[in-house]
């Protein structure tokens, strides 16, 4: 009897095995993992940084955080930077994609006066990873705008351009001899239409009264990606090597039906959501994408205010050597139902958007905007790819919410990571150029307006505990044995809930 039972358990395991393998990841498939400097960091006014746009609204308006709470400390990351390191060890990665706070490094926000204690906490970090053969992925610009630029008029002074060209300069000079891929702007729709809108003042009121401001903010930060990646290109490149990129939030946004009206409305959205920022890049024609255009300027909106000149489409086109893609969920697209209650009054009024939905079938995270939706990395890419002449493609980010807690027994995040590499699966399949995948998070960390409310870690951190302890999840297990074998093995369950590091991590 118990012979059988080993018997068939071993004939199971090698059917399973066998099936599974004839689907790999390549062996110079890029893993890693993702973080941004508020969300992780904390020591918010230590060493000589400077107060960003996040320090100041959580602190003035903690009521717009769900739990009232701020980044002052977070995953306390600066100080625990080398534990960080140590869990990418753990999970096997190749990389781990973390941003740079601009006022840590330059406290004033411009470039003229260098904070030697911001630089010196980066290089540690990226040499502490170096040592373990894990590649920096940089952002340079994650949402930490100094409040500085910001009381100057932040993305809506012209000015903007210069100011993030000469941080970026900074960042290329001081890190680039050991970065060898960097990422200017991290989700340009968040920054121009939702970010701000995310904390506790009333912003709206006070910058985004308008949807002319949105296409202003589109226009001045892909005019500065463009002038940074040129920057990268003329000067450092030849030296450095390395690549400069982007990172877009393309979410699926699918018509509901096959019915003509769902469908313009779906591509309108499409374009409204993501197009208005990846078009002027990537597009072989460039500037803000056509259809979307027309249609505001039929309505004789304010796009037309904020449009590109003819030289500035020019000087954008092209900016970028691969496609950074933050993916999370998918929504079906009604057209023949406007959406009714829009949370803000600027870009979708203008464009009277039609109603979305996800599927009811969907399983449903903690967070109010996220499902599991079903093969949307591979309805993304293929769409994208198709759009815009088959480019490189990394998914910069990806990842699933549950509510606070200590829950390490993350079986619903498992569930979403093994549909991803299913996605990512049958994009590799279809020929698409997707050459990395960064797991959104390390750890848990201050999940913008939702505080620690929310939660997105493959290792759970203590936030009541001073010493901020990292505890890995189940899921950070599963993750690393994909990684390891580069196949998704649905038998597989940690025996243990004790990490060790593999031998050459
Ligand atoms: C990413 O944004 C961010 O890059 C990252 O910093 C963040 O931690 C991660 O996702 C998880 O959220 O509450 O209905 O008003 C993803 C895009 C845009 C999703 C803003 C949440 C708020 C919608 N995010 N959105 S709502």
């Amino acid at each position: 009897m118990k012979l059988l039972v080993a018997l068939s358990l071993v004939v199971a395991t090698c059917f399973g095995s066998t099936v599974r393998q004839q689907r790999r990841f390549p062996d110079d498939f890029i893993f890693g993992a993702a973080t941004s400097s508020y969300q992780i960091e904390g020591a918010w006014n230590e060493d000589g940084k400077g107060e960003n746009i996040y320090d100041y609204e959580t602190h003035n308006y903690p009521e717009g955080i769900a739990d009232g709470s701020n980044g002052d400390i977070a995953a306390d990351s600066y100080h625990n930077y080398k534990r960080d390191v140590e869990m990418l060890r753990e999970l096997g990665v190749d990389a781990y994609r973390f941003s740079i706070s601009w006022a840590r490094i330059l406290p004033t926000g411009f470039a003229d006066e260098v904070n030697p204690a911001g630089i010196a906490y980066y290089n540690n970090l990226i040499d502490e990873m170096l040592k373990y053969n894990i590649a920096p992925l940089v952002t340079i610009y994650h949402w930490d705008l100094p409040k500085t630029l910001q009381d100057l008029g932040g993305f809506l002074n012209p000015e903007f351009v210069d100011w993030f060209e000469d941080y970026a300069r900074v960042v290329f000079e001081n890190f680039g001899d050991r970065v060898k891929k960097f990422i200017t702007f991290n989700e340009p729709r968040e920054i121009c239409i939702v970010t701000l809108m995310d904390t506790g003042s009333d912003v709206k009121d006070k910058l985004n009264s308008k949807a002319v401001t949105t296409y202003l903010c589109a226009k001045h930060l892909l005019v500065a990606h463009a002038k940074a990646y040129k920057l990268y290109d003329q000067e450092f490149r030849a030296k450095q090597g390395g690549e400069c990129g982007i990172t877009i939030s393309v979410n699926w946004f699918g018509a509901a039906t096959e019915s003509p009206e769902d469908i313009v409305a779906a591509e309108l959205r499409r374009q409204g959501e993501w197009g208005l920022f990846a078009h002027p890049i990537f597009s072989a024609e460039g500037g803000f994408p056509k259809e979307f255009g027309e249609a505001l300027i039929e309505k004789n909106a304010s796009l037309v205010l904020a449009d590109f000149t003819h030289e500035e489409k020019a000087f954008i086109r092209g900016t970028a050597d691969f496609f950074g893609v933050n993916h999370y969920t998918a929504s079906l697209v009604y057209g023949n139902k406007k959406q009714t209650e829009s949370f803000l009054p600027s870009i979708m009024d203008e464009l009277e958007y039609n109603y979305m939905e996800p599927d009811d079938n969907w399983p449903a995270a903690a967070s109010s905007w996220l499902t599991l939706a079903p093969d949307s990395i591979f309805k993304t890419l293929s769409h994208l790819r198709t759009l815009y002449n088959d480019p490189v493609f990394y998914i910069t980010e990806n990842g699933w919410s549950t509510k606070n807690g200590l829950d390490l027994f993350d079986d619903d995040r498992v569930r979403y990571y093994r549909a991803s590499m299913e996605s990512l699966l049958n994009s590799l399949d279809a020929g698409i150029k997707l050459k990395g995948y960064m797991a959104w998070s390390l750890m848990d960390n201050f999940e913008w307006s939702a505080g620690y409310t929310e939660r997105f870690g493959l290792y759970h951190v203590d936030f009541s505990d001073p010493a901020r302890t990292r505890t890995p999840k189940k899921s950070a297990f599963v993750y690393k044995h994909i990684v390891k074998h580069r196949y998704v093995d649905y038998e597989y369950e940690p025996d243990t809930m004790t990490m060790t590091i593999d031998e050459g991590h």
